[in-house]
This record gives C-alpha cells, sequence and structure tokens, in this order.
C-alpha cells in the first residue's frame, strides 16, 4: 500500500505530494524510440500466430526471426479468430495470444502488438467476427452499436497487451490502433479517440500509433504541427508502403520504381525525418517484404520472394535506413497459412507471401541477406538518429548515388551507397570523396545489378575506431580482452578497411590474403583486400584493444549468427546460445552434416543438449572436431497404397430428405449491402447465424408452367461457387472468377429447369453454396457486409415476370450457427457440409461400414463425396519437418478436370484445393496438427459436377522442410468424434 492509500484509510489528509508516477521505459523523440532513455533502431517483422494453428512452432518462427537479425516482431490479433458470437471469446490453445507474447519475450524480442478492430491481413471480413456484419450501423465509425461491439473485444484483448508490455511482464514496447482508416470523416475521428482512450483506460501505457495506407498524413499526432486532416489522438504517425513492384503475369519480376525517398531525402526533408509528423520518429508499420496470391494465378509466391527478395532488400530497407526512417516492420516476416475459412475472397489458402520464412518454415535465401543486414543495425546503435551530413562527391560513374548521414550525437556516418535510380541494374565503378569525422577520403566502390551498400564511418565500434570500410560492417563482438569485427564484401571485389591507432599495431594475417599500410602521421591502418571466403587478421597493440577482423565475401558473412553477443556459425540455423559457466549450449538446425566455429569465453559447447568435442583455433574460436550431424531419411507412406473409405455426401439435395431442423428462412432482419427485390425473403446466411465454409438450401414450391427457368443471385467470395439441385437431380453448378484486383465475389446463375418442375405437386430446390469468405472493409464501406449463400432466387419462364413461383426455403450451415460444437479448433474450421455436421472429418469416426476403394478407383460424383483414410507417421525425435499434402501434378496450377476438394487433417481444415482455378496443389500441415509421431486421419471433401474427369486426382505426402532439430512440438489438443458425439 503507498503511504498516501495508508493516510487515507486512516482518516488523515492526504498530504500534497505527486502520485507516484512511473518512468516510462518507451518513449521517444523526432528521431527514434527510446526504450529506457536509449535511442533505439527498431527493426522488426510481422507474423500471424492464427496462421500458424500449432503454439508450439510459434517459438520457431521467432527464433527464426531473431536470428535473422530482427529485433522485433509485429503481431495482428483477429477479432473474428477468437468470438464464434456475440458476448463469446476464447483465448485458449491456438488463440492464446498471451502465450505468444511470452515466447516473444523469453526469445528476446520486442513486440508491436495490431489489435483491430479491424486489421485487412487478406482475413474473412479483414479480421470482423462474423456475427459484427448483422449490425446495421457502419463499422470503423462511432456508431453506438459498432462501438460496443468494439469495446467487447477491447475489454477481453487490451488488458492482455497491457500484462505484456515492456516493463510489466512482457516486451510489447508499442500498439497500433485501428488499421489503414483512409476515411478521415470527424465520425472517424470520434472512434479513433474512443479506441485510443479505451486503450490507455484499459491500462496500454506505451505509445501508440495508426498505420496510414500511404505516407498521406492521415491521423498526425496533434503534437504534430503539419495537420494535413483530422488529427490523431496517438502518439507516433506511421505508414505502410508496398513500393518495389509486383511479379508480372508471366510470372517474372519486374523493374518497378525506384525506391522512395519516405524521410530526410523526400519533399521538405530537412525537418527531422521529414515525415508527414515531423516531431514524431520516421515509422513505417509495414513496408513489403512480399505479396500476396489470388485465385487462378499462375503461383506467384516463389516469384513474389524474387521481386522482394535478395538486393531489394538493400535497396529499399537501405534507402529507409538512410531516410531516418527509425521504425520499420516488414510485412511478412512469416506469412502462413490462411487455413480454414480464414482467407479474405482476394486470397487462397497458402499466405506464403513471398516472405523471408517460408510457409513450409524454411529460411529463404533473402532471410540470410535480412540477417547481414539486422545484425549490421544492431552492431551499430548511432543509426537510430540520423540526420543527413554533407553531400559526397562522386567520380567515375552517373549510375550511383550516396546517401551520406551522420548522427548528430556522435557524428558517426552512414554512406548508403545505392544505384541511380534505384531500379537500376548495370555495373558501376566509381570512386567517392567524403569529408569524414576522421578527415577526407577517397575511395572506390562498385556496384553491380540489383544491389547497395550500407558503408559505416567514424565510428566507434566495441573498443575501435573505424576510420571507414569500403566492405560492409555486419556485427562486433567483445570477446573478452579481444574485440572482435565481421566485415563483409561482393565475391571477387577488392576492399578497404581503415582503423585508427595511436601507433602502428602489430598485423597477423592468420588467414586469406590481406595487405597493409600504416599511415603514422594519421594513425591509420590501412588493409586493402580481395573478398574471397573468410580472412582473419589479428591487430594487436597501437593502444587499442586487440581485434581480430573477420573480412568475408557475402556466402562467409551469411555464414554466422550472432546469438548473445557470440558469434557461431556452420549450421543452417543457430536458434539460441546460452552460457552456463564454461559451457556453451547452442540449439540449432542442420540440414547436412555441418561443421560449427564458435567465438565465446567458453571452454566446452553443447548442440541441442549433446556435448561437441572442440579445439582451439589459431583465431581464438572453438572448432567441433566432427561435423554436427545431418537429419536422417524421412519416409512418408504411400496414400495411393492405402485403403480409403468412401461416402456421398450430399443428402440434402434429395426430396425425401429431412430438414426438420433446418431454420426457415425469409424474415430475418437483413442489413447486407446487397438485398433482394422488395418482397423477396432475406435468404442470407448471415443473417440466420451462418458466417463460415458452406451453407445448404431446401426451398419448396408447387410445380408450375412458370418454373422453366431458375435465376439465382449469390455471394460466395473469390471463387466461390455454387450447386443447384432439382428433386435430388443436379441441375447445374455454377463458379465465381478469382483473381485481381477484385475477386468477382457474388453472381447470377441462370439455368433452364428440367420439364419436372412444371409437373404438379411439391417439389424441392437445393442449393449448397461454396463460401469463399467475405470482402474485407478496406475502404471504410461496409464491404464486408456484403451478403453470403443465395441472395433471391427467381422462377420464371423466359420472358415472364420474375419471381413468378412462390418457395418456401429453410437453410442449414455450420451445426448449431455461432454456437460452437468444436471450440478447440474454433470458428474457421467447418462450414455446413453434410459430413462436416455430421462428424466425418474427425479422428474416430466410425467409418467401418462405408465401402473401402484405393484412391485410384475414385469416380466422379455429383454433389460432394468423402475419402477417408488412416496413416501413421514416425518422424524421428529431435528433427523437424514439414510434411504437405500434394494434389495431382505439381508441375501444373491447373487441372484438366473440375472439381474442389476440403482437406481436413485431424479434423482440421487445412485449405480449399481447386483443380480448375488454382493455383495451390501442395498444402503444408504444420507440426502438432499432424501427428508427427503417432496416427493421422485424413478426410477430403470433392465437390463435383460428376462429369466424366471431375474425380480426385492421386494425392501424396511429400516432405517440404526436414531438418535436425527444431523445437518440441506436442500435437494440438482437440477433440475426436466420441467427445462431439457421444453415444446416447
Ligand atoms: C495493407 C494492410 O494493412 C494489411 O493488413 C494487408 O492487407 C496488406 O496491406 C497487404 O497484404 S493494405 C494496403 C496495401 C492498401
Amino acid at each position: 500500500m503507498s503511504l498516501a492509500a495508508a493516510l487515507l484509510l486512516a482518516g488523515a489528509a492526504a498530504p500534497q505530494v505527486a502520485p507516484p508516477t512511473e518512468v516510462p521505459r518507451v518513449t521517444f523523440d523526432s528521431r527514434s524510440l527510446r526504450i529506457d532513455g536509449n535511442p533505439t533502431l527498431i527493426w522488426s517483422s510481422e507474423f500471424h500466430p492464427f496462421r500458424l494453428p500449432s503454439p508450439d512452432l510459434w517459438r520457431d518462427i521467432l527464433q527464426k526471426m531473431k536470428a535473422s537479425g530482427f529485433n522485433t516482431v509485429a503481431i495482428y490479433i483477429d477479432w473474428g479468430f477468437h468470438s464464434p458470437k456475440k458476448g463469446v471469446y476464447d483465448f485458449t490453445g491456438i488463440r492464446d495470444v498471451e502465450r505468444v507474447l511470452t515466447m516473444a519475450q523469453e526469445e528476446g524480442l520486442y513486440v508491436i502488438t495490431r489489435a483491430g478492430p479491424y486489421v485487412n491481413a487478406e482475413l474473412s471480413r479483414g479480421g470482423f467476427p462474423g456475427w459484427l456484419v448483422n449490425q446495421p450501423g457502419k463499422a470503423r465509425t462511432d456508431d453506438p452499436e459498432y462501438l460496443a461491439a468494439v469495446d467487447e473485444w477491447l475489454d477481453r484483448i487490451n488488458p492482455i497487451i497491457a500484462r505484456h508490455q515492456l516493463g510489466r511482464g512482457g516486451s510489447v514496447i508499442l500498439h497500433q490502433i485501428e488499421n489503414e482508416l483512409a476515411l478521415t470523416t470527424p465520425a472517424q475521428g470520434r472512434y479513433m479517440q474512443h479506441l485510443y482512450d479505451k486503450a490507455r483506460a484499459d491500462g496500454i501505457t506505451v505509445p501508440m500509433f495508426h498505420n496510414d495506407q500511404g505516407r498521406n498524413g492521415y491521423w498526425v499526432p496533434k503534437s504534430s504541427d503539419v495537420l494535413l486532416t483530422v488529427p490523431g489522438p496517438q502518439e507516433l504517425y506511421a505508414f505502410d508502403g508496398y513500393p518495389g513492384g509486383v511479379c508480372g503475369v508471366d510470372n517474372k519480376p519486374t523493374r518497378g520504381a525506384p525506391a522512395p525517398d519516405w524521410g530526410l531525402y523526400g519533399p521538405g526533408g530537412a525537418r527531422g525525418g521529414a515525415s508527414a509528423s515531423p516531431k514524431t520518429p520516421g515509422f513505417i508499420a509495414e513496408f513489403g517484404g512480399g505479396w500476396f496470391d489470388y485465385w487462378g494465378s499462375n503461383g506467384m509466391y516463389p516469384c513474389n520472394a524474387i521481386q522482394r527478395g535478395s538486393g531489394y532488400q538493400r535497396v529499399f530497407y537501405g534507402t529507409n535506413i538512410a531516410n531516418g526512417i527509425a521504425i520499420q516492420s516488414i510485412y511478412m516476416g512469416y506469412g502462413g497459412t490462411s487455413w480454414g475459412w480464414l482467407p479474405a475472397p482476394v486470397v487462397y489458402t497458402s499466405y506464403d507471401y513471398g516472405s523471408a520464412i517460408d510457409e513450409a518454415r524454411n529460411l529463404r535465401p533473402k532471410a540470410l541477406e535480412l540477417k547481414q543486414i539486422g545484425q549490421f543495425l544492431q552492431a551499430v546503435p548511432d543509426l537510430a538518429r540520423l540526420e543527413k551530413a554533407p553531400p559526397v562527391t562522386i567520380t567515375g560513374s552517373d549510375a550511383v548515388q550516396v546517401y551520406h548521414d551522420r548522427n548528430p550525437d556522435t557524428d558517426a556516418r552512414l554512406l548508403f551507397v545505392a544505384p541511380k535510380p534505384s531500379n537500376a541494374t548495370g555495373d558501376a565503378r566509381f570512386t567517392i570523396t567524403a569529408d569524414l569525422p576522421d578527415g577526407r577520403y577517397s575511395f572506390a566502390n562498385e556496384l553491380h545489378g540489383r544491389d547497395a551498400k550500407l558503408l559505416v564511418a567514424g565510428v566507434n565500434l566495441e573498443r575501435q575506431r573505424l576510420v571507414y570500410s569500403t566492405s560492409e560492417l555486419q556485427t562486433t563482438i567483445r570477446h573478452g580482452a579481444e574485440d572482435v569485427a565481421l566485415f563483409y564484401g561482393r565475391a571477387g571485389e577488392s576492399g578497404e578497411t581503415v582503423l585508427r591507432y595511436t601507433s602502428a599495431p602489430k598485423v597477423t594475417v592468420v588467414e586469406g590474403e590481406v595487405v597493409n599500410a600504416f599511415d603514422a602521421a594519421k594513425g591509420d591502418l590501412r588493409l586493402t583486400y580481395t573478398h574471397n571466403g573468410l580472412a582473419r587478421v589479428r591487430i594487436e597493440g597501437g593502444g587499442r584493444a586487440p581485434l581480430l577482423l573477420l573480412i568475408g565475401d557475402v556466402a562467409a558473412g551469411q555464414s554466422f549468427f550472432r546469438q548473445e553477443a557470440l558469434l557461431e556459425r556452420g549450421p543452417a540455423l543457430v536458434r539460441r546460445a546460452t552460457v552456463r559457466g564454461n559451457t556453451l549450449d547452442l540449439t540449432g538446425d542442420t540440414e547436412t552434416a555441418a561443421p560449427l566455429e564458435v567465438w565465446g569465453r567458453v571452454r566446452a559447447v553443447r548442440w541441442n543438449g549433446q556435448a561437441v568435442p572442440v579445439t582451439h583455433s589459431v583465431s581464438g574460436s572453438l572448432i567441433a572436431r566432427r561435423p554436427l550431424p545431418a537429419p536422417q531419411a524421412l519416409a512418408l507412406p504411400d496414400l495411393m497404397a492405402a485403403t480409403w473409405r468412401y461416402a456421398e455426401g450430399s443428402p440434402e439435395a434429395r426430396t425425401n430428405f429431412d430438414d426438420a431442423s433446418w431454420t426457415v428462412a425469409g424474415t430475418a432482419r437483413n442489413v447486407a449491402t446487397i438485398r433482394p427485390p422488395t418482397g423477396q425473403p432475406n435468404l442470407g446466411a448471415d443473417s440466420y447465424g451462418f458466417h463460415d465454409g458452406d451453407v445448404w438450401y431446401r426451398g419448396r414450391f408447387t410445380g408450375s408452367p412458370q418454373a422453366q427457368t431458375a435465376t439465382i443471385h449469390y455471394g460466395a467470395g473469390g471463387a466461390g461457387m455454387l450447386q443447384l439441385f432439382l428433386d435430388g437431380q443436379l441441375v447445374g453448378q455454377h463458379e465465381l472468377a478469382g483473381g485481381l484486383p477484385r475477386p468477382i465475389t457474388t453472381g447470377v446463375a441462370e439455368f433452364a429447369l428440367p420439364r419436372e418442375a412444371q409437373a404438379p405437386g411439391e417439389h424441392v430446390l437445393a442449393a449448397m453454396v461454396r463460401v469463399n469468405g467475405h470482402n474485407w472493409d478496406l475502404d471504410v464501406d461496409d464491404a464486408h457486409k456484403e451478403p453470403r449463400g443465395l441472395i433471391s432466387v427467381s422462377l420464371a419462364r423466359p420472358g415472364g415476370d420474375s419471381f413468378a413461383v412462390p418457395i418456401a426455403w429453410k437453410i442449414q450451415g455450420r451445426a448449431s450457427g455461432e454456437e460452437l460444437k468444436d471450440v478447440a479448433r474454433g470458428p474457421s474450421n467447418n462450414g455446413g457440409l453434410y459430413g462436416e455436421r455430421m462428424g466425418w472429418t474427425l479422428p474416430g469416426f466410425p467409418d467401418g461400414a462405408w465401402p473401402s476403394l484405393k484412391l485410384a478407383d475414385a469416380k466422379p460424383y455429383t454433389g460432394t463425396s468423402w475419402y477417408r483414410t488412416v496413416f501413421d507417421l514416425s518422424v524421428p525425435k529431435g528433427e523437424d519437418a514439414t510434411i504437405g499434402l500434394q494434389i495431382g501434378d505439381p508441375k501444373t496450377p491447373r487441372s484438366p478436370g473440375r472439381y474442389r476438394m476440403l482437406i481436413f487433417v485431424n479434423g482440421w481444415n487445412m485449405g480449399q484445393f481447386v483443380a480448375n482455378v488454382g493455383p495451390q496443389r501442395v498444402f503444408p500441415i504444420p507440426d502438432g496438427i499432424l501427428h508427427h509421431r503417432g496416427r493421422n486421419t485424413l478426410a477430403l471433401a470433392v465437390t463435383s459436377d460428376g462429369a466424366p474427369g471431375n474425380a480426385i486426382e492421386p494425392v501424396k505426402l511429400v516432405t517440404l522442410h526436414h531438418v535436425r532439430g527444431g523445437v518440441a512440438v506436442t500435437d494440438v489438443a482437440a477433440p475426436a468424434y466420441r467427445d462431439l458425439y457421444p453415444t446416447p
């Protein structure tokens, strides 16, 4: 109890003292964030835990980010993922936000939280929960009903974030309210104020921001003196940017435009960061590190990884750094999987994004380049605060530009060398002459292709003084009495590094060819060399601590990890380094038998818990006497040899199907953005609580001469579809095209009805709508309220009156709608297929009475048919793998056949394959969802018109990632059949 409180309790008058104030750990000035007062450059990348439904693997991603040089992770939190029904929330299992925040802290990463209410993120409804589409008030405004819903979410998520702020039990340093709110009306202003006030009231004390869609100046903080629009209540201004071009339709990288100057070198750049908000640090909340891919593409992710890959990263992220952008987050660091019904209509299941960590959790080559950039940014704290320095002189080429910056406190220099324009890819050889802190110097350099260099000069590195280097600095450590500095350059290029001493030091070239000369007048030791492999030079004396200088080519540099101020090289990944006494405990991954070399003040080394015999090298490192072990060969079961069980799964189409328990459709309130003609029933699935996945309708009508054609208006999202049956027979199927920029999400299907519709008596129309997501609400136009399922159905004769025949409709989607049966797998796992309602997706469903077959003998079936099998896996302990399901011929994005398939692995809906749309044929299944050491149940729901050729293609298990190492993964707990369907 505080003294003041004690006095109050005692009934005494409280003395006039200021309330105890907590010193905020995260502050900022116009140039940078400060953590505990220290200017800190924030180098972040984005991860969506909900796109990796195996919580133990969150740690794998976080460790890979940390090992790739990031100091921060940005996470979106998806409201809809946690809330199946108004007032109902879940934060357990794969929805345990606390767990990912705790892991991030344990792994030494800061966190930027982005908790909606709206997130976009290529999610169905942009992350809004399903039930929100039934609200009449406009979303993302100050509509009271909307705000009440928002508060329901914030009441729960804000305190979780508050508990995990830096200094309060976690490492959250920044918090985002809203996402790219491009409308800046007073109603939006009040909404933003509400979000801000609510976060503060709920205990979030770190600086808050909003991400402007571009550098427009929307919602600049009130503190700013450049108020372009309605000011935002938050402290920091941030914006998003996706420059650099996208892959062409031929699936080849394009040249794109030059890197934009979004800071010091941009318009009005003289003032502190030149952001649209000069009093706050340059802050890019999302900077394109890839791009999403869409239904019907040719499979662009590999190309997207190159478009925003090696070279792009150096040019574009480097331009940002040189522009004084002191907070930068790459979208995405790991894209993951939009499993189940998470995807918005614009994307298919894979959200690989072409990011540095691919969907199967491999580090792409571009991750190694990121590691070099990230290690560099952390090695030179001076880079957190930059201003322009006087221009340098460039001779010998017009095709190059140099951004020259300085830190106002230390005078350390950054020389960012880029092609001019920066999207040029030629060859340039040139000389730079610059007035640097240690004198005026001229030095040669070169650039080839899409590349750029971040050089530093006049900077103190550990106990050394770097005058300049034409090689790039990667990292430094203090290794006891000695410092170690790692520089790198392009293989075959010459380089020079100049260090300052008070007297001539002793130079020993331990390995490689390095020439040195000492200029006694200046005190400059000049080392010249060609980048080739890894050179090692020991420099002693000269008035400084000894230095081991490592000079590598790019590949050699990329072999280094820096964990816990130690250097490690050799294995594919070093996850963690822990020093206990004289022992260094390393964890990490090997893809093949790998060498290991470490610089650390230890005598013994352990790798993944096993002692590694080591020898001492002349360059002060420890070298493993034997290679670290490789993973073993992984044998996967052959699914084509397996026995499958088969069932037909569209009984709803039959006349005599019992729909007594279904909901009568017609009179529910309709707030959708598209409505049926006046007088027609409201058939929209959301109005009846069915928000995700497939929905079935049955409509009874009396046979009539009018019933000649059916005109069906429906909403189904990208590459969605409709099947219409009359009295048990397929009338026809209609599919929506995928594709950018906006997929077709609603359609009108016209079918000629068979003559029997005119016969007297009762007839049954049955319709199945495959709902591929709700639109996002990026433009604040309630687009997420576009209806799904049937919108209107008109039976008429050609030229006759529409809606000539009345139809009585019933509807059924996911079993029990918003009341989740399967809480663990959650709201985005299941729709309303018959097999889903009956539990056919689940492990332990008794399918013994179903006929058995080999998959090669599967025949086309009209409607949805189910194939189930079980298989065992035995991935060796201590090995990490990602196993995927491949369908048909991986070389072609589309099949000749026309069918689609939902993939249920142990009850989890891990994606949708659409044969005739594509492009995805390989579906990675995360460890934990797939039981790597045990039994697995695979259930495939194939939907087709039954025409010849439209049957399931061969399926195969494939290894997409495999290393020795990894993190420990336990299978994700989720109910089996008997848990959800107990026998009475
Ligand atoms: C921006 C969103 O903020 C983010 O959620 C995601 O959708 C991303 O882009 C694209 O993947 S939207 C902006 C590009 C208009």
